[in-house]
Formats: structure tokens, C-alpha cells, sequence
């Protein structure tokens, strides 16, 4: 693989959690490039941030001038990344939600050839700690509705623990996604699926965050509720292969 590896960790009010995080993906990716997306936090983070960078040649902060969703902010940043040269690209959260030790498990089938690499929650091995019975049923049913509506084996298609190839990514025009909130997670998996691109999940365990505050809302539960049957039956230009054209999708890696 051409290019460095980069982590792209997006952040509204995690100052409380970035250091841990950055700290945490440093110890697992010494080589990597981590670009820190603030969406103008209130407290703090942008400039502890900066502060992070000063110290490490590695770490960029790209500032945004205020909240405008998870997908935005991906999106700036995988563009950032790419112009820098990036051959692998990770979305990871910076609440410590996503193990940062878990990255080497993320990175290995990306380096073997797969187009996406996906952390599950909901193969053989994955799972969530701490999270109440309401946002599991949530999400368990949020996924399987997805799955199903779209007709793909992908187990978890609203997680935000990704890697992808920079040759997926560019093949997804990913500037053009729409979505904001978990439907971002599904719009790209669901583009990668047409494009006829591999798709790999490997067991991850989430566990909620202990500091600062979740920024999911009933309003990005309802954008991805509407949004999957749009991606189904919406644009023609994201269409799923024929079967017999598809690599197989869902492919999972023990351990
Ligand atoms: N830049 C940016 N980051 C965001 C935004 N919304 C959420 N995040 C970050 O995305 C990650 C996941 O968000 P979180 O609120 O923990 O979602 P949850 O884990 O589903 O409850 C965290 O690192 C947040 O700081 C946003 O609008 N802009
Ligand atoms: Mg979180």
C-alpha cells in the first residue's frame, strides 16, 4: 500500500477526552497521521488540540466554524487526508468509545487488499458495554432495518470505527454524501457495496463514554430512519451490483 495511515478523529466538547484518545491512538499507531475535526467546540477542545499539536509533528487540527454534523466533518477531513497523501483513512470517535488498541485489528485486513474494514458490534466477538436497553434496541434495530431494507449482509452498518482504502474512498465521491448522523455510516458502506468494493467487519467492543456528553438525538435517529430507503430507491447513480457481480460483502475476520 501506497501512502501513510491516517485517523481521523471528529470532535464537538470531548476536551475532556482527547487527550486519552490521542495518547491512546499514538501508543497503537506510532506512525500514523491523526487529524483532530472540530466543529468549534464550546469548551475548549479546539485549542487543547492545538495545544496536542504543537508538541506532535503528526497531529493536524482542522477547524470548522461550528457544528454542522458528523458527516461534514468526515467529510473536510477525508479530503484533508487525501490531499496529504493518505493511503488508508479511519473514522474513529473521540469519546473513547472506540478502543484506539483495537486499530492495529482495523488496519491488518485493509493492508491485505480489503476496501473497507469495518468494526462490528454485531459479529462473533463484538459487542457494546454500558450502553441502556433503550440505545441497544435502537441500534440493533436501527442496523437490522438497514440491512435488511438495503439487502446487504453488513451486520453493523451504523457504526462510526472504519477503515477505508484511499482508492474506496475516492471511488465513493464522498463529497457528495448527504447524510449527517448515522445515516453518513450507512450512505458510504452502502456506496463502497456499489461499487463493487470489499467489505470486511471485524469484532469490536464499544463501550459508551464515561466523560462529556453523547451528541445523538431523536433528530439523527429520524434522518437515518428516512434516509435508508432513499439510498435504496433514491439516486440512480448509487445502485447494488448484480449478485453475480459482487464480491462477497460481510466477510468476517476472527479475532
Ligand atoms: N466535528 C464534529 N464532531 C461531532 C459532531 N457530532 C458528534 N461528533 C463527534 O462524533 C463522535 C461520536 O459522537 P457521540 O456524540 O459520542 O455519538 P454516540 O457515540 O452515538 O453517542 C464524537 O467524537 C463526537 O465528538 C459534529 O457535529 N461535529
Ligand atoms: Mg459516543
Amino acid at each position: 500500500m501506497d501512502g501513510s495511515v491516517w485517523v481521523i478523529l471528529p470532535t464537538y466538547d470531548e476536551a475532556e477526552n482527547l487527550e486519552a484518545v490521542v495518547g491512546g491512538v499514538r501508543a497503537a499507531t506510532p506512525d500514523a497521521q491523526i487529524l483532530v475535526v472540530d466543529d468549534n467546540s464550546r469548551d475548549g477542545t479546539a485549542e487543547l488540540a492545538d495545544a496536542l499539536a504543537a508538541e506532535d509533528a503528526a497531529l493536524h487540527v482542522l477547524h470548522r466554524p461550528g457544528k454542522a454534523g458528523i458527516g461534514r466533518a468526515y467529510t473536510a477531513g477525508f479530503a484533508y487526508a487525501l490531499d496529504a497523501g493518505a493511503g488508508l483513512v479511519i473514522e474513529m470517535d473521540a469519546d473513547l468509545s472506540h478502543d484506539p488498541a483495537d486499530l492495529p485489528r482495523l488496519i491488518a485486513p485493509a493492508l491485505d487488499g480489503a476496501d473497507l474494514v469495518l468494526g462490528s458490534r454485531y459479529v462473533a466477538g463484538g459487542g457494546i458495554e454500558n450502553w441502556g436497553l433503550d440505545r441497544r434496541v435502537l441500534s440493533r434495530w436501527g442496523c437490522g432495518y438497514a440491512r435488511r431494507a438495503l439487502g446487504v449482509e453488513v451486520r453493523d452498518l451504523t457504526g462510526g470505527f472504519k477503515c477505508f482504502r484511499a482508492g474506496a474512498l475516492r471511488a465513493v465521491d464522498f463529497e457528495t454524501a448527504t447524510a449527517h448522523g448515522y445515516a453518513f455510516q450507512v450512505e458510504l458502506t452502502w456506496r463502497v457495496l456499489c461499487v463493487g468494493c470489499s467489505v470486511v467487519e471485524v469484532p469490536i467492543r464499544f463501550r459508551e463514554r464515561r466523560l462529556g456528553e453523547s451528541k445523538m438525538s431523536a433528530r439523527i435517529a429520524l434522518e437515518a430512519a428516512w434516509k435508508v430507503p432513499a439510498l435504496r430507491f433514491g439516486s440512480r447513480r448509487w445502485r447494488p451490483l448484480e449478485a453475480d457481480a459482487r464480491p462477497a460483502d460481510a466477510v468476517v475476520h476472527e479475532g
